[in-house]
């Protein structure tokens, strides 16, 4: 018996040695090319230690188990695959660097570094005490109607005057800004960078800046504030990828509180994930919780921060299995109901904020992608929530009022064709007849360059689709929709390329005619745009 294992052992011993001695070389520079190039583009998808989420696994024993030699996975990253944007084609990456990445990826993981709570602490600055700062807005401008636009390749994000389409300052906010948050008076904005440094803005300043900072991880993509009744601004926590954890700082100067590890097991029960990363999160408006989402293990974490002053007490959390692969989501009308997309598994979960209970699980077309999604009341459905998928050509309308209107709720009450697949944001406003959608990561540029926009009255009716003009000369792919205070207009970015100046569109939010287009050399790479009043408000 004990030879037999010790031959089997030896069998897979030898079989691991010729595999790594059959491993493409790579030189020490090379290592950490590639090492860098796959944190850029591929690690959000596929996971840093490369064991697969929104993308597949690519740890290279699995690789080369389906048949996925040098030359395979080469052609597979110049010409993309599901989707996996094709990063040769696209000019992202040269035929060297494609070349780079297949050598990389049939070798062994590299061990991704640590980071402590010290590191943190280390990080921690307040740059305008919180006695120091303003009393009452130092501002004419409607700061309320500020809009924080993510300019994401540049590491900045401009603040621009939304009544007078003007920009206010550009502040420097670190590696690929992801998304912004507000607190809930508007005053203050919350940044957080694919880098893990969160950064918070301070906007009732004659010139807004940034008043604290702090790193609270490597590589990071959610931030939010604490919003119940008596915790206003009190705290933010800050979601990572890696390592996976989530920070709870002090809401005004970010002095870092309190870190939890997120690292746990699939469903509660599965495999152990080291790699358990945080996804969304919402602020509950029904306790003083925080709604989020870990997306490998497939659970929603409620987290409750009532108790942070308590000494020695950690934070009451409450774990719910609901779906793997949890990523972007938003609220329902009512602002009791959180919505968020299982990608990788096709389903749409539910939570009841006012309950704590996992309502629904929805089956949806193929890579759901709501970003916060989009509401509003349909004349037969009721109150809705839409979201439009990477990967299919639909968008799915699902009904949310169980109360009203019981045979939709938690369904798909109607699924809408789009003319393209690659649409990553949708948008309304109570003021707007019409649901926009973009194309930003469809395969053709065509694609990319287009807008939608259906009647929210009537799915059936034809939408409205047109070319954004100047977008296409520019190499840019239209993305992210936002809305101004009174919804009177929509923003839409133009994202390019570096050094290559876009602009931001304007578009009347019931004409669809374009009323304005903000440009000017710091129009680079614009993403994400967040308008104070909406996002403070969570009306999308
Ligand atoms: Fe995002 C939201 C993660 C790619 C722009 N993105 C989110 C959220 C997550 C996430 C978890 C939800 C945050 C929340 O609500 O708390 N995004 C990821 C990824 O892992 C992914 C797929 C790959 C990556 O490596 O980052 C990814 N995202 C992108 C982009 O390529 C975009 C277009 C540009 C960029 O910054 O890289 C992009 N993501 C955004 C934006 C939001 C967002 C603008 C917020 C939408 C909103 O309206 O709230």
């Amino acid at each position: 018996m004990r030879n037999r294992w010790v031959l089997i052992g030896l069998v897979l011993g030898l079989g691991f040695m010729a595999w790594a001695q059959a491993a493409p070389k790579l030189t020490p520079e090379e290592m950490e090319r590639a090492k860098e190039i796959y944190f850029q583009q591929c690690a959000g998808c596929h996971g840093v230690l490369r064991k697969g989420a929104t993308g597949k696994n690519l740890e290279p024993d699995q690789l080369i188990k389906r048949g996925r030699n040098l030359d395979f996975i080469k052609t597979i990253i110049t010409n993309g695959y599901g989707g996996m944007p094709a990063w040769g084609k696209l000019g992202i990456l040269s035929p060297e660097e494609v070349d780079l990445m297949a050598r990389f990826l049939l070798n062994p993981v590299p061990e991704p570094p640590e980071w402590t709570f010290d590191n943190i602490k280390s990080t921690w600055k307040v740059l305008v005490p919180v006695d120091q700062r303003p009393k009452a807005p130092e501002t004419d401008r409607n700061w309320q109607n500020y809009f924080g636009v993510i300019l994401r390749d540049v590491g900045k994000v401009a603040i621009v005057d939304g009544d007078r389409k003007e920009l206010v300052t550009i502040l420097p906010t670190g590696y690929a800004t992801h998304i912004l948050r507000s607190s809930k008076d508007g005053r203050y904005f919350y940044t957080i960078g694919r880098d893990g440094w969160a950064k918070v803005i301070d906007l009732w300043m004659k010139e807004p800046k940034v008043v604290a900072q702090v790193r609270a991880c490597l590589d990071a993509r959610s931030i939010d504030t604490s919003k119940y009744e008596g915790y206003e601004g009190k705290y933010a926590v800050i979601g990572c990828y890696w390592p996976s954890s989530m920070l709870v700082v002090d809401g005004k100067t970010l002095e870092p509180l309190k870190m939890v590890s997120t690292q746990g097991y699939v469903l509660s029960q599965g495999q152990f994930l080291r790699e358990n990363r945080v996804a969304s999160i919402v602020s509950s408006h029904y306790s003083p919780e925080w709604i989020v989402n870990i997306k490998e293990a497939g659970q929603t974490w409620l987290v409750n921060y009532s108790n942070m002053d308590k000494k020695g007490r950690p934070l009451d959390i409450t774990m719910i299995d609901t779906e793997r692969f949890l990523h972007d989501g938003g609220w329902d009308l009512s602002k009791r109901y959180f919505l968020v997309a299982a990608n990788a598994v096709k389903k749409v979960v539910v939570i009841d904020t006012k309950t704590r209970e996992f309502v629904a699980s929805i089956p949806v077309g193929d890579k759901p992608h709501p970003g916060r999604g989009a509401n509003w009341v349909h004349p037969e459905y009721g109150p809705v929530w839409a979201t439009g998928h990477i990967k299919d050509n639909k968008i799915a309308v699902i009904g949310t009022d169980p109360e009203g209107h019981p045979e939709y709720a938690w369904k798909v009450a109607e699924m809408i064709q789009t003319p393209y697949p690659g649409n990553l944001f949708i948008k309304t406003h109570p003021k707007s007849p019409w649901l926009i959608v973009d194309f930003t990561v469809a395969p053709t540029p065509e694609a990319n360059a287009t807008l939608c926009a259906w009647y929210k009255d009537d799915l059936k009716r034809d939408p409205v689709c047109w070319q954004v003009p100047g977008a296409l000369e520019k190499k840019a792919r239209m993305v992210h929709i936002e809305f101004n205070k009174d919804g009177t207009e929509f923003w839409v970015s133009a994202w390019g390329k570096v050094g290559v100046p876009t602009f931001i569109v304007v578009y009347d939010a019931v004409t669809l005619k374009e009323k304005a287009r903000i440009t000017g050399d710091w129009v680079i790479t614009p993403t994400g745009k967040f308008n104070v009043y909406n996002t403070a408000n969570d009306i999308y």
